[in-house]
């Protein structure tokens, strides 16, 4: 794995350890600022999908892409997505969840042990550098989630840029984020700082995220959109 890390153009590359890290205590910290931090780390090498196991997840993105809103605009998102275990709601829009499948759920078991046990959603960005993929400077839409979680991402596939930049201030720092890299952003980051995957001409092949949060318990309002989502009939609230 080689993370750079760079503010403004160039800065020299910071080359974390090459082995599988077990938990955040072993995870390299990549500070942005004084108060802010990254943390960087490794899936175990069994848990990186080899190249059938990669395929099997990227069959996996709808047909479709999402919609959201910018500037009261109805947008496609340049990616494709999908919510499972619970909705995520961002932008003004909101990815109704499928239930977590078989390839998924051994990633969401290790960020529970590895990172917080109290992870019940994932949401999966497809990119294809061949159609220009990226995703924008934003900050994770904190609604329904457990505050004070943070939020996970696992790299698979294409290496990437990862771009942080301090929330309407100057300059960025950028990550190189490769194939079984994990990332863990701390809550109070993603207040400070937006992130973003850059379109650059040089990615032309396919790249999953697999990022994990912390949902609160379902409330009335949110099981009944979930039933809406998968049209079928709420259960009655206790
Ligand atoms: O693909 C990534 O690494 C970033 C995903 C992301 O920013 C998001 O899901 O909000």
């Amino acid at each position: 794995m080689t993370v750079g890390h760079k503010r403004g153009a160039d800065r020299d590359s910071i080359r974390p350890p090459q082995r599988a890290l077990n938990g955040p205590a072993d995870f390299r910290r990549i500070d942005l600022d004084e108060r802010h931090h990254l943390l960087v780390g490794r899936l175990p090498g069994r848990l990186v999908p080899d190249t059938a196991r990669f395929k099997a997840i990227w069959s996996l993105h709808p047909p479709d892409y999402h919609e959201i809103r910018v500037h009261h605009r109805l947008v496609r998102t340049p990616r494709w997505q999908q919510a499972y275990g619970r909705n995520y709601v961002f932008s003004g829009a909101e990815s109704a969840a499928l239930p977590v499948p078989p390839p998924l759920v051994p990633l969401l078991d290790w960020s529970r042990t590895t990172v917080d046990a109290r992870y019940n959603g994932v949401l999966l960005n497809w990119y294809d550098g061949a159609l220009g993929h990226y995703i924008s400077a934003h900050r994770d839409s904190r609604r329904n989630l457990v505050a004070g979680a943070p939020i996970v991402t696992i790299s698979l596939g294409e290496e990437r840029v990862f771009r942080l930049r301090p929330y309407r201030g100057k300059g960025f720092t950028d990550l190189e984020t490769r194939d079984g890299d994990v990332f863990v952003m701390p809550w109070a980051t993603n207040l400070a700082w937006t992130h973003e995957l850059p379109r650059f001409r040089r990615y032309r092949g396919r790249r999953i995220s697999v990022t994990v949060r912390a949902f609160e318990a379902d409330s009335q309002l949110s099981r009944l959109r979930e039933a809406q989502a998968l049209h079928r009939k709420p259960a009655s609230p206790p």
